[in-house]
């Protein structure tokens, strides 16, 4: 399968290799305390959201331009990130970070990977689903990440070993044994239309056999949304590393497994992804292996 090479930042194209990030027996433990990076991350996404929030009322005074087709991008996408990265360099001056509104910027083995609003679409609209994701990453593997939702105050947060809470509270991914009676999320394509025949097919057959199907339109929610067992699966083709490299964390860490479309694991690099508890993810993959093209398979 090809690199996913949709993914470009604000400022340059970015090519991401990474193998087996989720590389890992996790070991559960309730309430471990608080990592200090973790804490950091907590605080950045703190920061951002309050700018966020400043804004959302008024978005309609935004300058707003189009990254490319369909992607946009206003002055609070770029000011979030700034705010993220200003608390980031503040306690890790020498730590790399990956931003999506920024690009690269170089450093030592540890590197956070950002989206300051993941949901732009929906901000800009008014419609209350949005979200920051902070993840990091050591020597290429996912050791910490935190989702927020500034409107309803809802801090998500793992650390690679210690589980996934939702502010204070341990979280877990459904039990449920396929996808009969499943809620599932996902996201249309939106900007490459090249799989769009491949994803009516999945998303025909995904129609049938669950409960229900979401698009709430924050990729990195969704993923929230699978670890808390509010949704219990979630599927997407053409996400970027920022918009899910926290939530593939999350869901990890709150029991559940996630894999690139073909049951691979370099789902980072390639953005098409299931998620999911382990049965349900097991019948998506089932579900969705007749829609395969050749340029899907890993
Ligand atoms: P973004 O807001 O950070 O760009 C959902 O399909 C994912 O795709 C979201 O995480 C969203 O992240 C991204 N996306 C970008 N442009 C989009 C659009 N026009 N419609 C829906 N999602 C979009
Ligand atoms: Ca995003």
């Amino acid at each position: 399968m090809e690199a996913n090479n949709y993914c470009s930042t604000g400022s340059i194209m970015t090519i991401f290799i990474a193998e087996n990030p989720l590389n890992y027996h996790a070991v559960a433990v309730s309430l471990p305390p608080m990592h200090p990076m973790i804490n950091i991350a907590v605080r950045a996404a703190r920061s951002a959201g309050n700018i966020l929030l400043r804004y959302y009322e008024h978005t309609n005074t935004l300058t707003v331009t189009e990254k490319r087709k369909n992607e946009f991008v206003s002055e609070v996408d770029k000011a979030a990130e700034q705010a993220i990265i200003e608390v980031l360099q503040k306690s890790y001056p020498d730590h790399a970070i990956l931003g999506e509104e920024t690009g690269s910027h170089k450093g030592n083995d540890y590197q956070w990977v950002i989206d300051p609003l993941d949901g732009t679409t929906n901000y800009l609209h008014g419609q209350p689903q949005f979200s920051i994701s902070i993840a990091l990453k050591y020597q290429g593997q996912l050791e910490h990440g935190v989702i927020y939702d500034p409107l309803r105050e809802e801090m998500f947060s793992a650390t690679r070993g210690s589980g996934a809470f939702l502010n204070d509270r341990r979280i877990r991914v459904t039990q449920r044994k396929g996808l009969d009676g499943a809620l599932i999320g996902t996201g249309f394509p939106y900007r490459d239309h090249s799989h769009l025949d491949a994803y009516m097919g999945m998303f025909r057959d995904m129609i049938t056999d669950t409960a229900g199907i979401r698009r709430p339109g924050s990729a990195a929610l969704d993923f929230a949304y699978v670890a808390a067992g509010r949704l219990d699966g979630f599927w997407e083709l053409g996400l970027c590393e920022w918009d899910f490299a926290a939530g593939a964390l999350l869901v990890n860490e709150a029991g559940g497994t996630v894999t690139d479309i073909g049951g691979g694991e370099r789902f980072l690099e390639s953005g098409n992804v299931i998620a999911g508890g382990f049965k349900t993810h097991a019948a998506m993959l089932q579900q969705i292996k007749p829609h395969l093209t050749e340029s899907l398979k890993f």
